[in-house]
């Protein structure tokens, strides 16, 4: 296995072999022909027998079909233009479905539509029908796919190089209100999408040892001699821009064997120990790591990394031609390094370019530095990834060697600028010896990197003042920001129908790419008919959510509510207790008689989050979500009053549903924790108004809604800060205020455990106790700022004025948005039309 030689001239080319075959264009006639002709042929059924799984698959390769002439053609303008690509190196990509996705970049929803029903299907049927290839844990992965799909319509080369998990993110479910996770087998009928190149695997190679040689005239040269290899095969995903003919590739490594089995032990009868190397290969692309934000310094993660790094620059070295000078690498590409995952990244160039190409030192980082920039994704000290000296020399021997030169060279740097300041030296060494020697691979990126990026405003200034802040000292026009985006095309196109109809029945389509546009909508703020408008879309996306509910988790949703959401991951920094605390505090103050349950805004509250599997107090919490649902629901005391809800396994596919209903956006961190947080842009593009802190990008989302169309409420960071600084006691909270008192009290009762004190001591503890992110500092300021969105809610009109102000105030957030400033400020690539 080596590289494939591809491009072989054939004699006498028959003219119709010139370019790829373009189907004909889609008629309903020409779609269903082609519809029944996949089903034949490659399902190998006939209509009559097709199971659902099989027009699915059939419907798939049938759109797919459309898109591959096109697939080609940009595969060859790219090539033969010798363009700068972005290659972006993730180990997350959170896809969602496919199949609406690409009939609506393809223009071919309708005939789609059309064609099934006149052979008696239903488009909805087998949409509903694919498994979402859920390889990623949360918002960094769906970035990374908005990123793609962004750069598809844009027309700008690139390729997105990840892992193909068999696994991907756990399917969650409850037992007795407890998650437990069950395996995300998303292959298992198939995946349409893809297509596998065997014939194109590289082989990766692992531990071992350096063995190094000193010349006569003492030039020391250093060998890896690896003790084990894997190999990866890459599969291709095609990623279409929307209605541009342009499709670029996503290009997923899946691990195999190089040896599938020792036949000789097979044949003497050890039929494990016979499949051992091959089980032992393939576990590396077996499972997406379910942690979010808090990575664990797993040795498998390490080789996660390590591998489809290697596969990815192999490849893009590869594709360049025999006769490529890697001189001029940098003017061919710029990885991206989506947070630390891909770091492994730098100290493989460097050692494809020395061991294997011949380079010096010196002109190897001169071509190294240049083609890489670094995306932070986290402020949490835990979340920056540090790999163990031990683990990673015994791994990749030749790699920490590297990393060592780097290091060196660059403390060089240091004391040059700053002679005698050992403790910067300290703090800046890519090398740590606390609590184990280990490698920072964040300093690393931020030493190889063109640029480091945060994710929104305030995040970057975080990154520059404080997690990063020796290294802006001394490369200050490194760092800069780029706040993320959404796609429109999946997040407001494809899920909220209802309200792009209305937008484009009264601006035009042009939104759809140029999501500034939107601006146009403001004036409708102040039309009553557009706002009775604006709001029996919402109503029905309620209803379209309810039949899901239904259907998915025997839930009844009222559709009369305000609907009060907060998805996203379960982690302590992001809050959902202070939510839980809001809610039980309304239960509370209603049973308890303070309050006449019919003064109380009928609301339905819905929670959606997976918790890391080892991550106890996330699972308690969850627990804790879930039973008081269960008491609140089945409470007569407050029946059309209050209903939480907590759907189980949140992923892409339910949130396309969920946010177009929501009219309440909860983004409740402590300030200072979310970077930038992707799901409150979704919420408010689709006309949710948001109850926030001033974190993440919840602080340009006000700014552009403006103050009456946001409710703020909590410290902001440098609060924060200070009081951390001053010493925070909860237990102070807890003791002054009666309200969040009575609430806690209630909890600790046993009231949502059967009477047990135990269940939730964990939760109700750490809150009184310890409460790291502060959520008993800004209960009080967070009740006050939900009163508000209840008086709000009361004025119907006034509160979809702001809805729509929100929409078309936010046009900023589309991902096409944050690809431009990438553009601009880091990559300088060009498009290709
Ligand atoms: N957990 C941030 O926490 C940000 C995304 C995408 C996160 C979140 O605020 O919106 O990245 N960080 O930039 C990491 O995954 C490390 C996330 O999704």
């Amino acid at each position: 296995i080596g590289i494939h030689k591809r491009g072989v001239q054939f004699p006498q080319t028959h003219p119709l072999a010139l370019a790829p075959v373009t189907p004909p264009p889609p008629t309903v006639d020409g779609f269903v022909k082609e519809f029944l002709h996949e089903l034949n042929t490659d399902q190998g059924v006939a209509l009559s027998r097709s199971s659902i799984n099989d027009q699915y698959t059939a419907l798939a390769h049938t759109v797919r079909n459309y898109l591959t002439a096109r697939w080609l053609e940009t595969g060859r303008k790219q090539r033969e233009g010798h363009t700068k690509s972005v290659a972006y190196l993730s180990a997350e990509y959170l896809l969602g479905r496919q199949l609406g996705n690409n009939l609506l970049a393809a223009n071919l929803n309708d005939v789609a539509r059309k064609a099934l029903e006149s052979c008696g299907l239903s488009l909805d049927t087998l949409r509903a029908q694919e498994v979402e290839p859920g390889l990623g844990n949360g918002g960094l992965g769906r970035l990374a796919a908005c990123f793609i799909d962004s750069l598809a319509t844009m027309n700008v080369p690139c390729v997105g190089y990840g892992i193909r998990y068999e696994y991907g993110i756990f399917r969650q479910t409850f037992v007795n209100g407890e998650q437990v996770e069950q395996p995300d087998s998303w292959l298992a009928l198939g995946n349409p999408w893809e297509i596998a190149h065997p014939e194109a695997a590289v082989k990766v190679n692992f531990g071992g040892r350096v063995e190094t040689v000193t010349d006569e005239a003492g030039v020391a040269t250093s060998t890896w001699v690896p003790e084990w290899n894997v190999l990866g095969v890459p599969y291709n995903i095609m990623v279409p821009g929307y209605l541009n003919g342009r499709v670029n590739t996503l290009r997923l490594w899946s691990a195999q064997a190089t040896q599938a089995f020792d036949l000789s032990i097979f044949n003497a009868g050890d039929y494990a120990q016979a499949v051992r190397a091959q089980t032992f290969a393939e576990n590396i692309s077996k499972v997406l790591y379910p942690e979010d934000s808090t990575p664990q310094g797993k040795e498998l993660r390490l080789q996660q990394q390590y591998f489809f790094v290697a596969c990815s620059l192999r490849d893009f070295i590869d594709n360049q031609g025999e006769d490529f000078d890697l001189r001029d690498l940098p003017e061919r590409v710029i990885f991206q390094l989506n947070d630390t995952h891909p770091v492994i990244a730098v100290p493989e160039l460097m050692r494809i370019l020395i061991d294997e190409r011949g380079f010096d030192w010196n002109d190897a980082w001169a071509i190294t530095s240049k083609c890489f920039a670094y995306t932070c994704h986290t402020l949490l000290p835990e979340a920056l990834e540090v790999w163990s000296v031990e683990l990673l020399g015994r791994l990749l021997p030749r790699h920490l060697e590297i990393i060592y030169r780097i290091n060196t060279e660059f403390l060089e740097v240091v004391r040059e600028r700053w002679p005698d300041d050992y403790l910067r030296l300290g703090r800046m060494s890519i090398v740590t010896e606390y609590p184990e020697r280990g490698i920072r691979m964040a300093y690393l990126a931020t030493v190889a990197g063109i640029k480091v990026n945060g994710v929104a405003a305030l995040h970057s200034q975080l990154l520059r003042d404080k997690v990063l802040n020796d290294f802006a000292e001394l490369w200050p026009d490194k760092f800069i920001n780029v706040t993320n985006g959404v796609t429109p095309r999946r997040f407001m196109k494809l899920a909220n129908p209802h309200l792009s109809d209305l937008i484009t029945d009264t601006i035009g389509t042009g939104w759809v790419t140029d999501l500034e546009r939107l601006e146009e909508l403001a004036p409708y703020a102040d039309d009553a008919d557009f706002r009775a408008a604006f709001r029996e879309a919402k109503h029905a996306n309620k209803i379209r959510l309810r039949d899901r509910l239904r259907v998915r988790d025997g839930i009844e949703l009222p559709t009369d509510h305000m609907l009060d959401v907060m998805v996203k991951r379960l982690h302590e920094y992001k809050r959902q207790t202070l939510k839980l605390l809001h809610i039980v505090s309304l239960y509370e103050q209603i049973i308890s008689g303070k309050v006449d349950a019919a003064d109380v805004t009928p609301r339905t509250f819905v929670f959606g989050a997976k918790a890391a599997p080892g991550y106890r107090m996330a699972k308690n919490i969850i627990h804790l979500i879930n039973n008081v649902g269960e008491v609140v629901n089945n409470d007569p005391a407050v029946e059309g009053r209050l209903k939480v809800f907590f759907p189980a396994n949140y992923n892409v596919t339910l949130a396309e549903r969920l946010i177009p209903a929501a009219d309440l956006s909860e983004q409740i961190s402590l300030a200072g924790m979310e970077a930038s947080g992707t799901g409150n842009m979704k919420f408010a593009l689709n006309g949710a108004i948001t109850i926030g802190t001033d974190d993440g990008a919840n602080v340009e989302i006000r700014k552009l809604v403006g103050d009456d169309n946001f409710f703020l409420f909590g410290m902001d960071e440098p609060q924060v800060a200070a009081l951390g600084a001053k010493g925070y006691h909860p237990g102070e909270y807890y003791e002054s205020d009666p309200r969040l008192k009575a609430t806690l009290d209630l909890i600790a009762s046993g009231t949502f455990s059967n009477g047990d004190h135990q269940t939730f001591e964990p939760v109700v503890s750490n809150l009184v106790h310890n409460d790291r992110f502060m959520a008993l500092a800004d209960f009080t300021s967070y009740i006050e700022a939900q009163a508000k969105v209840d008086a709000a809610y009361a004025d119907t009109e006034a509160w979809t004025r702001s809805a729509i102000l929100n929409v078309a105030r936010c046009g900023f957030f589309s991902s096409d948005r944050s690809m431009k400033d990438y553009i601009k400020l880091i990559w300088g690539t060009n498009p290709v039309l």
